[in-house]
């Protein structure tokens, strides 16, 4: 692949569990989109896995399970860079230089990591947890990124990452690209089935309420039937019927209509078939993608060839831009 002038994009997925519906439909699949006119850097966040404990042989089969749900999605290889993030030297180091310019204060206020501390209680909490977002500015700035594709739990973090460009740049002179982000026009935050006040996430103790890609359709079905919703008849998106908004949410984004349309659709439906309604589309969606994945899964020397080139290229951008930014710093370069 050679280096072209179309915008940069970089987003990553973190290989905690098996990706869901939220992923799927907040992020994923405006990336199928988007790499037709950008040149994309698409990373298993295999570092930012390590802010929580992870088995180590899990974290490998889950890293390279995530390269398989990419392409099973629609991730292409021979268009797009997808890599592994510990593959790739100079995350880190951006990391250490972004995180001395970072305060810390900024990084007490992250929402996720208040919520990922509060949900660990009693147990050790690492440093990671709170550098994760500086980690995350070194991701995308590092490729010098113009674009963020990501879900709505990701604004803050990415709105971190560029004022550390701004910062940066103003300090000792353009290094990077201010990227903006993107969410999608909705399901930019997919809720839990059976906890609708949260967000549909991996790492759920109630699997019940997270719709994995790889689920089967029985699976799938029991789990969309099985969704909270109240004790009402109307089939309304509205702030005291938080489930029933999820899943109007979830069926527009699966079928393209839009929300206000499907109330009208739908008024005077029984919830049950409604809730059949977002079970068809969602197996029609979900699993073909299942299907491809499982045939993908236990290639693993094609899954390690597509990580090889792609961290070619993405090592490639990221010595380059590194380069420049030490050089601004006043770090002296290897070999002089
Ligand atoms: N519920 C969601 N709705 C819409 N988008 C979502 N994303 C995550 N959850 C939802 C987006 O998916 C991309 C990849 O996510 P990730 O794996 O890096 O992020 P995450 O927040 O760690 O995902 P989980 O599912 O919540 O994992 P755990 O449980 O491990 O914390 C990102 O663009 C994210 O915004």
């Amino acid at each position: 692949m050679t280096p072209s002038k179309k915008k940069v994009l970089v987003t990553g997925l973190q290989p905690t569990a098996g990706i869901h519906l939220g992923n799927y439909l907040g992020a994923i699949r405006s990336w199928v989109t988007l790499q037709e006119q950008t040149e994309s850097f698409f990373f298993i966040a295999d570092l930012h896995a390590l802010t929580l404990p992870q088995d180590p042989k899990q974290l490998r089969t889950k890293a390279l399970d995530c390269v398989a749900m990419l392409l099973a999605c629609g991730i292409n290889p021979k268009k797009s860079h997808i890599f592994l993030q510990s593959q790739v030297y100079g995350h880190a180091d951006l990391a250490w230089i972004l995180g001395c310019m970072t305060p810390i204060g900024q990084l007490e206020r992250m929402t996720q990591f208040k919520d990922k501390a509060s949900r660990r209680g009693e147990d050790f909490i690492g440093a990671g947890l709170l550098y994760y977002p500086v980690l995350m500015a070194a991701d995308i700035l590092i490729y010098g990124a113009n674009l963020v594709p990501v879900g709505d739990d990701q604004r803050q973090h990415v709105e971190l990452a560029r004022d550390l460009a701004v910062r940066f740049n103003g300090l000792h002179g353009n290094a990077f690209p201010v990227p903006e982000a993107f969410f999608p026009p909705n399901c930019a935050r997919v809720m839990s089935l059976q906890n609708p006040s949260t967000k549909m996430s991996k790492s759920d103790p109630n699997q019940s309420g997270t719709v994995f890609l790889s689920d089967d359709e029985e699976t799938v079905r029991k789990k969309i039937r099985a969704a909270v919703t109240d004790s009402g008849k109307e089939i309304r998106a509205s702030a005291d019927k938080p489930g029933m908004a999820n899943l109007l949410q979830i069926l527009s984004g699966l079928g393209g209509r839009k929300i206000a349309e499907l109330e009208t659709i739908y008024c005077g439906s029984t919830y049950g078939k409604f809730k059949d309604a977002v079970a068809d589309a969602a197996v029609e969606a979900i699993c073909p993608i299942g299907k491809k994945f499982a045939g993908l899964k236990d290639q693993e020397s094609t899954l390690l060839e597509v990580v090889r080139e792609g961290r070619k290229a993405a090592q490639l951008r990221a010595d380059e831009i590194l380069a420049a930014v030490r050089e601004k710093i006043g770090l002296v370069a290897a070999g002089i």
